[in-house]
């Protein structure tokens, strides 16, 4: 049997997903999501008549007999569910839509949309839509977006035009081919942009006929199933129903599910099983997500499809987890494979907590690409273990000592512990900004590790001692100069030209107010506690930082990057008296 591809729709937030099912569908599900965002990922089946109807004789220009069923559309809200939906050996989608704003171009998610569709070599269409904001734009009764755009002003045709010429442009710099479709001509190369309207449904024809001439013309082998097979699908929900309990909607991509198999998924403690108590199906053209009242009770369903299960003992049940019915005799090894993908860790790394299998297997990618090593991974809130276990990880290396954990919370002794320990917690609920806010993070560590060791550091200073400006002879003495190279700090030792060492400056002060640095240009006054003036030192004399052959060699070769030109010649000029003194002795 060919079983209906399953078409993921992908793209930046408010570019219009959930208008353009709802305009395949005839239903309004976007004007009644809280917030006017998606929230949940959602499937619905839009049967193959569905589709003539809207495309007309324009389906068979690819030249494809169709044979598919309909298409199983997957409604994302972002990029995170589209992960949940992959599965250890291959993908679930099939196929994708990414939905691009043309008025906006791409944004943050459309790149990350893109990056897992590269990840995962899904082909993908891109949906070029709102265009039905250009300027001048006259609304065509038609779905056909070739049909409408021939009836629109030469102006307005020009201005989407080149609105289309900058979206090639950018996708190209982010790595893929592409152009308007009737203008591919290797579908295979290139990625085919669609323009269209979902709020008005121009272009729409189009967009169906591509994603099913693909899906029929490429796909079909992949869409082979034998109905007979025991059922496999993956989590996309966890969600509690009136009625009905905890209830997991499922994306069924191979064989069949009866509803009184017993179903295998991964829990945090393992595999778990739970007997089916009832499958029900959303109705034609219906979402998975909205409320149960439109759905019915199905004895089994076949591949692909979107189902909502329910029984007892799916509490455990990690959304993102493969479900498999236990009549397939590899559901264990299947499960554990998965299992031990998702969850292999490093040895010494960073500690990452989220909300599901999906969004573990995802950052540990995103984490990965930029060589970002994981020491553990776990689901749910941030605990107190987790806080102890970043914090041992300080001996590793102090970059792994955070956790990182996506749309999850933190249990209050976490919190406390975090606080008493030092250990930050990175959390947020976009992908894309958590990986942002470790690489802010990283760059804060590294700034202030360079400041402490610059604290730390004993950086070579060349002073002259100003004419006429003893403040105090002695105990301690005080004394005008001027920093001509480099700089000093209270603490460090000075010596003279010829190496010996006179005592280790106290405080620096300019102008009564004390001072942590004088650099070069700088005039201030210095104490020093061992020395009489005009015994050791006198007007005119230059004093060189002390430092050791050693530390002198530490600089030059380790923190070279902390060094000035200046600073270089000068510790030059230091070694050459370290050099002479030695001599001397
Ligand atoms: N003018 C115009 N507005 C559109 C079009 N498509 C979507 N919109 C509007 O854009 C807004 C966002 O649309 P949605 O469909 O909710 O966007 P979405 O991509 O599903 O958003 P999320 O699921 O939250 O990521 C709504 O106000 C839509 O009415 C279009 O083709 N033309
Ligand atoms: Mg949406």
């Amino acid at each position: 049997m060919i079983r209906q591809p399953i078409i993921t729709v992908m793209g930046h937030v408010d570019h219009g997903k959930t208008t353009l099912l709802d305009k395949i569908r005839n239903t309004a599900i976007a004007s009644r999501e809280a917030g006017g965002i998606t929230q949940h990922i959602g499937a619905s089946e839009v049967p193959i008549s569905v589709v003539k109807k809207i495309c007309g004789p324009l389906l068979t220009k690819m030249g494809a007999e169709i044979t598919i069923p309909g298409l199983l559309f997957i409604d994302t809200p972002g990029h995170e569910a589209f992960t949940n939906l992959r599965k250890r050996g291959g993908s679930i989608s099939d196929l994708a839509i990414l939905v691009v704003d043309i008025t906006k171009n791409l944004e943050p998610q459309t790149y990350e949309a893109m990056d897992i569709l590269r990840e995962y070599k899904t082909p993908f269409i891109v949906a070029a839509n709102k265009i039905d904001l250009m300027t001048g734009w006259k609304k065509q009764e038609t779905y056909s977006f070739a049909e409408s755009f021939s009836k629109q002003t030469k102006e307005v045709q020009e201005q989407l035009e080149a609105k289309l010429y900058s979206l090639v442009g950018t996708l190209s710099e982010a790595g893929f081919q592409s152009e308007r479709f009737d203008r591919v001509t290797d579908v295979k190369k290139e990625l085919s942009i669609i323009p269209l309207s979902a709020r008005t449904g121009e272009g729409v024809a189009e967009l169906l006929m591509y994603a099913t001439g693909l899906s029929q013309k490429f796909l079909e082998k992949r869409l082979n199933i034998d109905i007979n097979e025991p059922g496999v699908g993956g989590i996309i929900e966890k969600k509690e129903e009136k009625g009905l309990g905890i209830t997991l909607d499922v994306i069924l991509y191979n064989g069949t599910l009866h509803s009184n198999d017993t179903v295998a998924f991964a829990t945090s403690a393992g595999i778990g099983t739970a007997k089916i108590r009832a499958l029900l199906k959303p109705k034609e053209l219906q979402e998975l997500r909205e409320s149960s009242s439109k759905f019915y009770y199905v004895d089994f369903v076949s591949a692909a499809s979107g189902i909502k299960v329910s029984g007892s003992g799916f509490d455990d049940a990690l959304p993102g987890s493969l479900i498999i019915s236990t009549k397939s005799p590899t559901y264990e090894q299947d499960i554990n494979a998965e299992l031990k993908e998702v969850f292999t860790t490093d040895k010494a790394g960073v500690i990452l907590k989220a909300d599901t299998i999906g969004s573990i297997e995802a950052i540990s990618k995103l984490l990965g690409s930029i060589d970002v090593k994981i020491s553990k991974k776990s689901l749910g809130k941030i605990t107190k273990r987790d806080v102890l276990d970043a914090f041992s990880m300080r001996t590793t290396d102090a970059h792994n000592a955070v956790i990182l954990a996506f749309n999850v919370g933190a249990e209050d002794d976490a919190i406390s512990e975090s606080q008493a320990t030092g250990i930050d917690l990175l959390r947020a609920d976009i992908i894309y900004k958590l990986i942002d806010d470790y690489k802010v993070w990283i760059d804060d560590q590294r700034k202030r590790e360079r400041d402490l060791l610059e604290k730390a550091l004993v950086f070579p200073g060349k002073i002259r001692i100003l004419p006429n400006s003893a403040f105090r002879i002695s105990h301690p003495a005080v004394f005008g100069v001027e920093v001509v190279s480099g700089r000093v700090k209270p603490g460090y030792r000075m010596m003279k030209e010829s190496g010996e060492i006179v005592g280790s400056i106290k405080e620096i002060q300019d102008n009564g107010a004390g001072k942590q640095e004088a650099a070069k240009g700088d005039s201030v006054a210095i104490s020093m506690e061992e020395i009489t003036f005009g015994r050791q030192v006198h007007e005119h004399d230059t004093l060189y930082t002390y430092i050791s052959s050693e530390d002198i060699r530490a600089l030059q070769f380790k923190h070279a990057d902390l060094l000035s030109d200046d600073d270089k010649a000068l510790l030059e000029v230091l070694a050459q008296i370290n050099r002479d003194a030695k001599a001397q002795r």
